[in-house]
Protein backbone atom coordinates (compact mmCIF):
# COMPACT_ATOMS: atom_id res chain seq x y z
CA UNK A 1 0.00 0.00 0.00
CA UNK A 2 1.28 3.30 -1.22
CA UNK A 3 0.90 5.72 2.29
CA UNK A 4 1.41 9.42 1.73
CA UNK A 5 2.13 11.90 4.07
CA UNK A 6 1.37 15.83 4.64
CA UNK A 7 4.25 17.57 2.56
CA UNK A 8 7.48 18.55 5.04
CA UNK A 9 6.35 22.26 6.71
CA UNK A 10 9.33 24.33 6.27
CA UNK A 11 10.38 26.97 9.01
CA UNK A 12 13.29 29.54 8.56
CA UNK A 13 14.55 28.92 11.75
CA UNK A 14 14.19 26.74 14.92
CA UNK A 15 15.83 26.72 17.88
CA UNK A 16 16.49 22.64 17.70
CA UNK A 17 13.99 21.05 14.78
CA UNK A 18 13.56 18.15 17.63
CA UNK A 19 12.94 20.47 20.29
CA UNK A 20 10.21 21.45 18.11
CA UNK A 21 8.74 18.61 17.65
CA UNK A 22 8.78 17.22 20.80
CA UNK A 23 7.27 20.59 22.21
CA UNK A 24 4.14 20.28 19.67
CA UNK A 25 4.11 16.69 20.30
CA UNK A 26 3.71 16.65 24.20
CA UNK A 27 1.12 20.14 23.68
CA UNK A 28 -1.06 17.92 21.24
CA UNK A 29 0.12 19.74 18.27
CA UNK A 30 1.69 16.96 16.27
CA UNK A 31 0.39 14.13 15.00
CA UNK A 32 2.30 10.41 14.29
CA UNK A 33 4.57 11.34 11.28
CA UNK A 34 4.50 15.17 11.08
CA UNK A 35 7.67 16.21 10.29
CA UNK A 36 9.30 19.64 9.25
CA UNK A 37 12.29 21.00 8.24
CA UNK A 38 14.16 24.33 9.36
CA UNK A 39 16.40 26.63 7.33
CA UNK A 40 18.63 27.03 10.08
CA UNK A 41 18.93 26.17 13.62
CA UNK A 42 20.19 28.63 16.38
CA UNK A 43 20.75 25.65 19.20
CA UNK A 44 20.97 22.53 16.66
CA UNK A 45 22.37 19.59 18.70
CA UNK A 46 23.51 15.92 18.37
CA UNK A 47 24.15 13.36 21.14
CA UNK A 48 25.53 14.39 24.71
CA UNK A 49 24.30 17.82 24.54
CA UNK A 50 27.31 18.57 21.63
CA UNK A 51 26.97 20.92 18.90
CA UNK A 52 25.46 20.27 15.10
CA UNK A 53 26.13 22.95 13.14
CA UNK A 54 25.30 23.75 9.66
CA UNK A 55 24.86 27.28 7.93
CA UNK A 56 22.02 29.02 6.72
CA UNK A 57 20.58 26.51 3.51
CA UNK A 58 23.13 24.10 3.40
CA UNK A 59 21.26 21.01 5.20
CA UNK A 60 18.66 19.48 5.34
CA UNK A 61 17.82 19.80 9.38
CA UNK A 62 14.52 17.67 9.86
CA UNK A 63 12.57 15.90 12.46
CA UNK A 64 9.71 13.66 12.60
CA UNK A 65 7.50 12.12 15.17
CA UNK A 66 7.88 8.43 14.69
CA UNK A 67 6.85 5.29 16.57
CA UNK A 68 8.13 1.69 17.23
CA UNK A 69 7.37 -1.19 19.14
CA UNK A 70 10.79 -2.69 18.99
CA UNK A 71 14.07 -1.53 21.21
CA UNK A 72 13.87 2.12 20.47
CA UNK A 73 17.91 1.94 20.52
CA UNK A 74 17.48 0.33 16.79
CA UNK A 75 16.04 3.81 15.47
CA UNK A 76 19.61 5.85 14.44
CA UNK A 77 20.29 2.43 12.75
CA UNK A 78 16.89 2.00 10.92
CA UNK A 79 17.21 5.82 10.36
CA UNK A 80 20.43 6.19 8.84
CA UNK A 81 19.69 2.99 6.26
CA UNK A 82 16.36 5.23 5.67
CA UNK A 83 18.55 8.02 4.68
CA UNK A 84 20.92 6.19 2.56
CA UNK A 85 18.44 4.56 0.57
CA UNK A 86 16.94 7.90 -0.21
CA UNK A 87 20.24 9.60 -0.66
CA UNK A 88 21.02 6.92 -3.56
CA UNK A 89 24.89 7.48 -4.11
CA UNK A 90 28.31 5.55 -4.65
CA UNK A 91 30.05 5.50 -1.04
CA UNK A 92 27.60 5.65 1.42
CA UNK A 93 27.77 3.74 4.67
CA UNK A 94 26.33 3.56 8.23
CA UNK A 95 28.63 4.04 11.21
CA UNK A 96 27.21 2.43 14.55
CA UNK A 97 25.61 4.04 16.41
CA UNK A 98 23.70 6.93 14.17
CA UNK A 99 26.57 8.37 11.65
CA UNK A 100 26.33 8.62 7.56
CA UNK A 101 29.45 8.39 6.00
CA UNK A 102 30.00 9.60 2.63
CA UNK A 103 33.83 8.06 1.29
CA UNK A 104 34.94 7.55 5.17
CA UNK A 105 33.29 10.81 6.91
CA UNK A 106 30.49 11.94 8.01
CA UNK A 107 27.81 12.91 6.15
CA UNK A 108 24.43 12.69 8.09
CA UNK A 109 23.63 12.50 12.24
CA UNK A 110 20.55 11.14 13.70
CA UNK A 111 19.50 12.02 16.78
CA UNK A 112 16.57 9.99 18.05
CA UNK A 113 15.07 11.23 21.37
CA UNK A 114 12.49 9.37 23.25
CA UNK A 115 9.25 11.06 24.16
CA UNK A 116 6.89 8.40 25.86
CA UNK A 117 5.46 5.38 25.78
CA UNK A 118 2.07 4.12 25.29
CA UNK A 119 1.59 0.10 26.27
CA UNK A 120 4.22 -1.23 24.03
CA UNK A 121 4.69 1.22 21.72
CA UNK A 122 7.59 4.17 21.92
CA UNK A 123 7.14 7.62 20.42
CA UNK A 124 10.40 9.75 19.68
CA UNK A 125 11.20 12.01 17.72
CA UNK A 126 13.78 11.29 15.06
CA UNK A 127 16.22 14.12 14.17
CA UNK A 128 18.50 13.91 10.55
CA UNK A 129 21.42 16.48 9.96
CA UNK A 130 22.46 16.30 6.82
CA UNK A 131 25.34 18.46 4.71
CA UNK A 132 23.80 19.24 1.58
CA UNK A 133 26.03 21.94 -0.01
CA UNK A 134 28.34 23.15 3.21
CA UNK A 135 30.11 21.02 5.81
CA UNK A 136 32.57 21.34 8.54
CA UNK A 137 36.15 20.96 7.93
CA UNK A 138 36.89 16.97 7.73
CA UNK A 139 33.32 16.00 7.04
CA UNK A 140 31.46 15.55 3.95
CA UNK A 141 28.24 17.16 1.68
CA UNK A 142 26.14 15.85 -0.80
CA UNK A 143 23.89 17.84 -3.11
CA UNK A 144 20.59 17.22 -2.77
CA UNK A 145 17.61 18.84 -2.89
CA UNK A 146 16.53 19.42 0.50
CA UNK A 147 12.39 19.09 0.07
CA UNK A 148 12.83 16.26 -2.09
CA UNK A 149 15.28 14.20 0.35
CA UNK A 150 12.68 14.92 3.05
CA UNK A 151 9.80 13.75 1.34
CA UNK A 152 12.02 10.43 0.63
CA UNK A 153 12.66 10.06 4.17
CA UNK A 154 9.09 11.06 5.40
CA UNK A 155 7.91 8.56 2.99
CA UNK A 156 10.19 5.73 5.11
CA UNK A 157 9.08 6.39 8.25
CA UNK A 158 6.13 3.68 8.86
CA UNK A 159 8.38 1.37 7.46
CA UNK A 160 11.86 2.38 9.98
CA UNK A 161 11.32 -0.87 11.65
CA UNK A 162 11.65 -3.20 9.10
CA UNK A 163 14.82 -1.26 7.34
CA UNK A 164 16.59 -2.25 10.21
CA UNK A 165 17.70 -5.61 8.77
CA UNK A 166 18.93 -4.04 6.30
CA UNK A 167 21.69 -2.27 8.20
CA UNK A 168 24.22 -4.82 7.47
CA UNK A 169 24.04 -4.06 4.00
CA UNK A 170 25.85 -0.82 4.86
CA UNK A 171 27.48 -0.92 7.96
CA UNK A 172 31.43 -0.50 8.28
CA UNK A 173 33.62 -1.71 10.44
CA UNK A 174 32.90 -5.68 10.76
CA UNK A 175 35.45 -7.09 11.20
CA UNK A 176 37.80 -4.30 11.68
CA UNK A 177 39.45 -3.44 14.71
CA UNK A 178 37.86 -0.73 16.68
CA UNK A 179 38.38 2.10 19.76
CA UNK A 180 34.75 2.43 21.35
CA UNK A 181 34.60 5.07 23.90
CA UNK A 182 31.31 4.64 26.63
CA UNK A 183 29.70 7.47 27.81
CA UNK A 184 31.26 6.78 31.36
CA UNK A 185 34.86 7.79 29.36
CA UNK A 186 35.36 3.86 29.69
CA UNK A 187 37.59 2.95 26.22
CA UNK A 188 37.03 -0.62 25.11
CA UNK A 189 39.97 -1.48 22.13
CA UNK A 190 38.72 -4.71 19.78
CA UNK A 191 37.14 -6.24 16.76
CA UNK A 192 33.65 -4.88 16.12
CA UNK A 193 31.81 -8.63 15.45
CA UNK A 194 28.25 -7.31 14.60
CA UNK A 195 24.91 -5.32 16.08
CA UNK A 196 23.03 -7.27 18.58
CA UNK A 197 19.27 -7.24 18.60
CA UNK A 198 18.86 -3.82 20.62
CA UNK A 199 21.23 -2.03 18.46
CA UNK A 200 24.22 -2.73 20.61
CA UNK A 201 27.97 -2.65 19.26
CA UNK A 202 29.76 -6.04 19.78
CA UNK A 203 33.08 -5.89 20.64
CA UNK A 204 35.44 -8.98 20.67
CA UNK A 205 38.21 -7.96 23.08
CA UNK A 206 41.12 -10.13 24.71
CA UNK A 207 39.17 -10.33 27.66
CA UNK A 208 36.36 -11.44 26.16
CA UNK A 209 33.02 -10.21 24.38
CA UNK A 210 31.36 -7.61 25.61
CA UNK A 211 28.21 -5.03 24.03
CA UNK A 212 28.51 -0.88 23.55
CA UNK A 213 24.98 0.24 24.11
CA UNK A 214 26.03 3.84 23.79
CA UNK A 215 28.81 5.65 22.68
CA UNK A 216 31.50 6.99 19.96
CA UNK A 217 33.47 4.00 17.70
CA UNK A 218 36.33 5.23 15.82
CA UNK A 219 37.97 2.69 13.47
CA UNK A 220 41.92 1.79 14.44
CA UNK A 221 42.89 2.48 11.11
CA UNK A 222 41.46 6.31 11.13
CA UNK A 223 42.49 7.04 14.35
C1 LIG B 1 24.80 13.48 15.83
O1 LIG B 1 25.25 13.62 17.12
O2 LIG B 1 25.48 13.18 14.88
C2 LIG B 1 23.31 13.79 15.65
C3 LIG B 1 23.10 15.07 14.90
C4 LIG B 1 21.62 15.31 14.64
C5 LIG B 1 21.40 16.67 14.03
C6 LIG B 1 19.94 16.86 13.65
S1 LIG B 1 19.70 18.32 12.71
C7 LIG B 1 18.01 18.20 12.90
C8 LIG B 1 17.75 17.74 14.32
N1 LIG B 1 17.68 18.86 15.24
C9 LIG B 1 18.68 18.83 16.12
O3 LIG B 1 18.88 19.69 17.02
N2 LIG B 1 19.47 17.75 15.92
C10 LIG B 1 18.97 16.95 14.82
P1 LIG B 1 26.66 13.14 17.62
O4 LIG B 1 26.89 11.70 17.24
O5 LIG B 1 26.70 13.49 19.06
O6 LIG B 1 27.69 13.99 16.77
C11 LIG B 1 27.90 15.35 17.02
C12 LIG B 1 29.29 15.70 16.50
O7 LIG B 1 29.27 15.71 15.06
C13 LIG B 1 29.77 17.08 16.91
O8 LIG B 1 30.39 17.05 18.17
C14 LIG B 1 30.76 17.41 15.80
O9 LIG B 1 32.00 16.77 16.04
C15 LIG B 1 30.16 16.72 14.59
N3 LIG B 1 29.39 17.64 13.74
C16 LIG B 1 28.72 18.77 14.08
N4 LIG B 1 28.10 19.29 13.02
C17 LIG B 1 28.40 18.48 11.96
C18 LIG B 1 28.07 18.49 10.59
N5 LIG B 1 27.30 19.41 10.04
N6 LIG B 1 28.57 17.48 9.81
C19 LIG B 1 29.36 16.51 10.31
N7 LIG B 1 29.70 16.46 11.60
C20 LIG B 1 29.23 17.43 12.43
Amino acid sequence: MCMSFPPTEVVDQATSTNDLMATRWRRGEASLYASIRARYQTHGHGRFGRIWEAPRDTALLYSAIVSTSQTPSRLPLSAGVAVIEALDSDGLSLKWPNDVFLHGKKLCGVLAEHIEQQGNTHILVLGIGVNLTACPPGAAKLDRDADALAERITASLPHLDQLFARYTNYLQGVGKSVQAIKPDGETIHGTATGITEEGALVIETPAGITTVTAGDVTLKETL
